[in-house]
């Protein structure tokens, strides 16, 4: 299985549009505001501290790219669905988003993150179809696994499934808090990069 041995931010962007990148691949975490990004980076990486995490949803405002192990760049990208922002703010943040998937040449595959406890949101399944349509392969993160028994994952995935339209087995239940998924992750992104 893949080891993290070197973790480094490199850049925050406003707009991905003509960074010439290092010629990494890029793997980017998406969801919606609080689901868990930044937290996923530091607990894959073994780093707290290394992206910016905070209880108050919209921490993440801008393109965030973090080098490992001087072969690729994982990307942390500000969350969707965060209610309390102005819509024309929302539609910066989405813009940055999409602007990102749209500009980048080098992103192979997308996390798509999504809170076990809920139903995936309209926004979910937007993000699951754009990237169906941009041809981006993704893998379904289902965050904050700590906070639920056995009974109520095995309730959850199927919900999760059926909002996104994937496979069961497609689904990764992850905690940042116990490092449940942690390996299952690491090899799929050994898996991405071969
Ligand atoms: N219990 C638990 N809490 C978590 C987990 N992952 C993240 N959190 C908490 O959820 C909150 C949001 O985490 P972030 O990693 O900042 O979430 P984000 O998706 O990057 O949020 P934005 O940057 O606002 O889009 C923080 O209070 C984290 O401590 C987890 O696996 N388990
Ligand atoms: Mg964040």
């Amino acid at each position: 299985m893949m080891q993290i041995k070197q973790a480094a931010f490199v850049t925050s962007l406003a707009a991905y549009g003509k960074y010439p990148g290092r010629g990494m691949p890029e793997i980017a975490a998406v969801g919606r505001s609080n689901v868990g990004k930044s937290s996923l980076i530091n607990t894959l990486c073994s780093r707290n501290g290394l992206a910016r995490v905070s209880q108050t949803p919209g921490k993440t405002r801008l393109i965030n790219l973090f080098e490992i192990n001087q072969t690729f760049m994982l990307v942390d990208l500000p969350g969707y669905g965060f209610a309390q922002v102005s819509q024309q703010e929302k539609k910066r943040w989405t813009g940055m988003i999409e602007g990102y998937f749209n500009d980048t040449p080098f992103l192979k595959r997308v996390l798509l993150l999504a809170d076990l406890r809920r139903e995936p949101g309209q926004e979910d399944v937007m993000m699951a179809n754009y990237l169906r349509a941009l041809g981006v392969p993704f893998t379904v993160v289902g965050t904050k696994a700590d906070k639920l028994s056995g009974a109520q994952k095995g309730r959850s995935i199927p919900a999760i499934c059926r909002g996104l339209l994937v496979q069961p087995w497609e689904v990764i239940p992850f905690s940042s808090e116990t490092g449940e998924g942690r390996d299952a992750l690491l090899t799929v992104l050994e898996d991405t990069l071969r």
